[in-house]
């Protein structure tokens, strides 16, 4: 039966979008300026570009880090349509951190592998973000430690759309080179990419694990180190490849009116 429903899942999400997944980790702000005593952070497993549709996901680890000393992050779950108006539920998670020191909060959250079956594999996310708070601004490029991230090259907040976004891939703390690092903004205007190629944009690392992207407009971007990690055994016995992808959001402001 478990694997008459394991088949079964295959052919029904072999139509589903094949389109990059991005676990999605994004704050209210990504500087937090002086009187403000909070921030609320959101995780969803989706297609950001697409704006859907968003698929179930657990997490499997989350905390945060600020001057050196790690917390624990609590998520309330919560049950969303998985595209408008659908009937099939998936979890999403909300959660906030409490603002009570100066420094750079490097958040991270970790997702339990899943079988995706439109790729025939299983896969996991390990997304982090990073903020800055009253005024501390030194500390952005630390690694977090997990097993596939993206060190940020340039101040990972507080960017105008038109920078230069640059970062370094580690697996286990090495540079990575050669790897596909997927590009996704989180579309919440509605926008319709012209061809289906433009949906997710790609960019490799070089010999030294370094990739850069030219962020084109403002808004909340994604990159997503795409890597294959050894393999699961299935419900079925079977070996799976595993994937591990470390992704990192950035937010991206508006060029002011007054020189565009
Ligand atoms: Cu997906």
């Amino acid at each position: 039966m478990k694997k008459f429903l394991f088949v079964l899942l295959t052919i029904l999400f072999l139509v589903s979008s094949v389109n990059a997944h991005f676990l999605v980790l994004i704050p209210e702000y990504d500087v937090i300026e002086k009187g403000r005593k909070s921030v609320t952070l959101e995780a969803k497993f989706t297609h950001p570009m697409e704006g859907g549709p968003h698929m179930e996901f657990n997490i499997a680890e989350s905390a945060f880090f600020v001057k050196g000393e790690k917390y624990t992050l609590n998520w309330q779950k919560k049950l969303i349509p998985s595209t408008k108006g659908s009937l099939k539920k998936v979890s999403m998670y909300t959660g906030s951190i409490t603002i009570n020191k100066p420094g750079i909060y490097r958040i991270f959250v970790n997702s339990s592998p899943y079988f995706e079956s439109s790729e025939g594999k299983y896969i996991q996310q390990m997304a982090k973000v990073i903020i800055s708070a009253l005024g501390i601004e030194e500390g952005w490029d630390e690694p977090i430690g997990l097993k596939v991230e993206i060190i940020p090259l340039v101040k990972p907040f507080g960017l105008w759309e038109g920078n230069t976004f640059k970062g370094r891939v580690l697996i286990d703390g090495k540079p990575a080179k050669n790897i596909e690092v997927e590009v996704e903004y989180m579309n919440t205007k509605g926008i319709k990419p012209p061809v289906e190629s433009l949906i997710t944009q790609v960019v490799k690392t070089d010999e030294n694990g370094y990739f850069e992207y030219t962020i084109p407009w403002a808004g909340w971007w994604g990159f997503s180190a795409v890597t294959e990690q050894g393999s699961i055994k299935g419900p079925d016995n079977k070996e799976y490849p595993l994937e591990i992808d470390g992704v990192i959001w950035v937010k991206a402001y508006p060029k002011p009116k007054e020189v565009r």
